[in-house]
């Protein structure tokens, strides 16, 4: 068999107690990779004050991990600077946040650089790369750089945005044209495979060529997308799992017979959380019968607090969550409880599933894997609704949730109030579609059709694209 060398930011598989770390691509590498005698490579998540290229090596739960640690600048200017500052905000059509800075475009540079020639005495003759997300775009072309002729396939985890958005980014061809030297390029939906089409067409003149692959400076690459899921059947067995039981009833009796709405996000900008706790206000200002029958909890916990923006956005919701509270709660109800904890995955099923509303309403999301844990951890006999932005990539298969504009207080608050009033036999019938799709197009479909793809285009023999 194939290896399969997966390349993310960072590694972080499950740790020897069974908790894992937040983030959807984390979640989904572990799970992609158990299967495979893969090697995992990236960054440590720890800095040195200068670069060593000191690989540490290690197994667990039958995953090779080999990281590296990177230097204090490279914190700043790769991982905080260009990934979190200019491009996360960027590609999430936020422009308005998005930082231009050369020293941020050089440590971009200097990584990936670093990265391929840490990686590239790694690799043998027929080893599938498979490389991940918007930190490492240029790696590919590194790779090349140093003679790697494997396939190498490259997945973009977040949204890739409109022609006019995109190219508000100083240096955006160069950042295409290093798209070109992969073999495969996989988006989570049609629309972002449609939009990349759209600036290699427009922008850089490039031509659409039979069998889904376009031709743009000198090269051919393959495009596709590739929607990803959840591990379902490992979200169902730790439903079974005595925590799950044990964090479901605990919420059950805590919210005493009230319906629980819950929201589970990293505290990140691109989720709408200021926007959906305005849309929670909306519905109990507007509602007042509904107003102790329902609890809210959202929970946050915090990330990328190196970045302003995240301290921002931090202060504005400790203070609408305060308002919220201030203004509807009583002596025997409060309707809204803000948690900025991390949860293992098995406490979080039981919370999602004592739950009558999952409100996951981002306002730009490449998939949002919560929305499909939701889903997976409902009692079949008496399932939750499903409250979705239209904005998620998941919308694009979850089509039976509840489809909100998460811009909208007013749209929200109807769509809550739909969601708690709704019949059981409505729910039956929509949460039955949602599992179906949050089962058939899981982790497992998604990691087959991207590496199966990758597996079958042409091995290159040309150089560079130019
Ligand atoms: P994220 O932006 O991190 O992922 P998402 O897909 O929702 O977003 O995944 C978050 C993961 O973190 C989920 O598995 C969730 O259970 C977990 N999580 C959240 N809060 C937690 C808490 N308090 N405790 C424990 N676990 C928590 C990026 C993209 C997404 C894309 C994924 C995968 O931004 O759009 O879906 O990658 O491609």
């Amino acid at each position: 068999m194939t290896r399969l060398i997966v390349v993310s930011n960072r590694v972080s598989p499950p740790n020897s107690k069974g908790e894992e770390t937040v983030g959807g691509l984390a979640m989904a590498l572990a799970a992609a990779l158990r299967e495979y005698s893969g090697l995992w490579f990236g960054w440590s998540g720890k800095t040195t004050p200068d670069f060593t290229g000191q690989l540490q090596m290690m197994k667990i739960d039958g995953v090779t991990t080999a990281t590296i640690d990177i230097a204090e600048d490279d914190y700043d200017e790769y991982y905080n600077g260009y990934a979190n500052k200019t491009l996360w905000p960027l590609l999430h059509y936020r422009t308005d946040l998005t930082a231009y800075d050369r020293a941020y475009g050089e440590g971009y540079e200097r990584v990936n650089k670093r990265f391929a020639e840490t990686l590239r005495p790694l690799i043998e003759k027929d080893d599938l790369i498979w490389i991940h997300d918007y930190h490492l775009i240029p790696l590919g072309r590194e790779l090349r750089k140093l003679g790697v002729k494997n396939r190498i396939g490259f997945f973009l985890h977040v949204p890739w945005p409109a022609y006019q958005i995109f190219t508000t980014l100083p240096g955006h061809r160069k950042l295409v044209q290093a798209m070109f030297d992969y073999d495969l390029v996989g988006f989570h939906t049609h629309e972002y495979q449609q939009a990349f089409e759209e600036y290699v067409l427009t922008e850089a003149e490039g031509v659409q060529m039979p069998n889904g692959c376009l031709k743009c400076f000198g090269r051919t690459v393959k495009v596709g997308h590739f929607p990803i899921g959840i591990d379902a059947a490992d979200f169902a067995r730790m439903m079974k799992s005595a925590r799950a039981s044990r964090m479901r009833d605990i919420m059950t009796a805590c919210t005493v017979f009230r319906s629980l709405i819950v929201g589970v996000d990293r505290l990140d900008y691109s989720k709408g959380l200021e926007e959906r706790f305005i849309g929670f206000e909306r519905l109990l200002a507007d509602n007042p019968d509904l107003r102790r029958e329902v609890l809210m909890l959202q929970i946050a916990p915090v990330s990328r607090e190196g970045v302003e923006a995240y301290q921002e956005i931090r202060g504005r919701l400790d203070a609408l969550s305060g308002r919220i509270n201030g203004e509807f709660a009583d002596v025997d109800w409060q309707p809204f409880r803000y948690v900025n904890k991390n949860y293992r995955r098995d406490e979080l099923a039981g919370i999602y599933g004592a739950a009558r509303v999952g409100l996951v309403t981002p306002l730009r999301d490449g998939m949002n894997l919560v929305a499909k844990e939701f889903v997976a951890a409902q009692n079949p006999d008496d399932p939750g609704v499903l409250v979705l932005s239209r904005f998620a990539g998941a919308a694009r298969q979850l089509k039976e949730a509840l489809l909100v504009n998460p811009n909208s207080p007013e749209e929200m608050a109807d769509a809550l109030k739909r969601a708690l009033t709704m019949d059981k036999p409505e729910r039956i019938r929509r949460w039955r579609a949602l599992y179906d799709n949050v089962q058939r197009e899981d982790v497992t479909a998604w990691r087959d059709a991207f590496v199966n793809e990758l597996a079958g285009v042409e091995p290159r023999r040309t150089a560079l694209a130019s």
